[in-house]
């Protein structure tokens, strides 16, 4: 199957996209692969339309989120990861619920939804229900459920990459390790801080079943990689950890998959930390309050501006993997979840200032073992 892309541009976004166009004009692999998620009877197939739904799900509550947001009807901001889902949702459907850990970030819909989160989650955080998983006091997207393996997200950064490897750690030290993955994912402006890397080096010192999925969106907010790094790519860092580096094309949901689940497959059978770089465009601004008019158009009409989702569709319909009538009821089953999520986020109360215990430093409600 020969895809067809859009004008490549000039100079390093002409040779990535050169890259990847060779890459993607390979075949849909005919062959049956071994699926590696941690369900050893799941085929590869299966895995493939399990994490291709919650991309769809991720997109159709993000969409959802993001109209609400321009109504008005959401305070504070809206962070989304529309052409991620590939990757992020590559990565929760790797991982086990309640078994290994997820350091998601702020584009990570796609990944906590194929990891396990339920979508209420995300409509009561937004919506500022005292029923959500940080009592309606974090606006967005800095929620988690510790104990099942998804800690609450930290802004800043490279942070949750130091977090996950600490956490690591500790179940090494508790005798509780064996065959858990921690998987953290992270932008190009995270590999820039000194969290990232502390925590793979740390990682690769210890050997810690460690995946570092680094989505390129070739920005981190208005700032463009040619002011974040200067090497080659960001997967050449992985010689300087001493550790296993891939690169994959983000836009591609049978790559990205293939590659992650190949990375997480190494780290739980020991080889200890992986890092993935993925290679895509940011599709939406950095919040919903940027409109990203400073995204060159060179960029956008190049092969990082694919949409993961179209992509997605188009390669599991030409390979037989899902009809179109399953696509049509997948998303109006998506549509229908989301619905009655944000329906039920909106009747519930927000927490009440004058009778409830703020707890500042600590509450003894939200400390999860983790
Ligand atoms: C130390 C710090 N500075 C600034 C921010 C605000 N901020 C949140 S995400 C982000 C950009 C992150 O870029 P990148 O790591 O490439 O991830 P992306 O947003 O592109 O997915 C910024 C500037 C922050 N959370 N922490
Ligand atoms: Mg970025």
């Amino acid at each position: 199957m020969q895809r067809e892309f859009r004008d490549a541009g000039s100079g390093p976004v002409k040779h990535v996209a050169n890259r990847l166009l060779q890459a993607l004009n390979q075949d849909v692999p005919q062959v049956e692969r071994e699926s590696r998620s941690t369900d050893m009877s799941e085929t590869w197939e299966d895995h493939l339309r399990r994490t291709f739904r919650s991309m769809i799900t991720a997109r159709t509550l993000e969409s959802k989120l993001a109209s609400l947001y321009k109504a008005g009807k959401i305070v504070g901001g809206v962070y989304i990861g529309p052409g991620q889902e590939a990757v992020s949702a590559s990565i929760g459907s790797c991982l086990t619920w309640n078994r290994d850990i997820f350091g998601a970030l702020i584009r990570d819909q796609g990944g906590r939804t194929a990891f396990g989160e339920p979508i209420l989650d995300a409509t009561r955080s937004y919506l500022g229900s005292v029923k959500g998983p940080s009592k309606g006091r974090d606006g967005n997207i800095h929620r988690g459920h510790p104990a099942q393996g998804l800690p609450a997200m930290i802004s800043h950064l490279g942070a949750m990459v130091s977090v996950v490897a600490g956490m690591l750690l500790a179940r090494r030290l508790q005798g509780r390790l064996d065959g858990i993955v921690g998987a953290v994912s992270v932008g190009d402006g995270a590999s820039s801080t000194g969290s990232f890397h502390e925590g793979i080096n740390l990682a690769a010192v210890e050997r810690l079943p460690l995946v570092v999925v680094l989505t390129n969106n070739q920005f981190a907010y208005s700032t463009p990689t040619d002011r974040q790094f200067r090497c080659r790519s960001l997967v050449d860092r992985a010689i300087g950890y001493g550790i296993p580096g891939y690169e994959v094309d983000g836009t591609d949901l049978l790559a990205s998959l293939e590659v992650i689940s190949k990375a997480v497959t190494e780290a739980r059978q020991g080889g200890g930390p992986q890092l993935v770089v993925a290679n895509l465009l940011r599709l939406s601004g950095h919040g919903e309050h940027d409109d990203a008019s400073y995204v060159p158009d060179e960029i956008r009409n190049s092969a990082l501006g694919r949409d993961c989702m179209e992509v997605a569709e188009h390669q599991l319909l030409q390979a037989g993997f899902v009809t179109e009538a399953e696509l049509e009821s997948w998303k109006n089953e998506a549509a229908e979840q989301v619905q009655a999520a944000v329906a039920q986020a909106q009747q519930e109360p927000s927490p009440d200032p004058y009778t409830d215990d703020w707890s500042v430093y600590a509450s003894p409600e939200l400390a999860e073992d983790c």
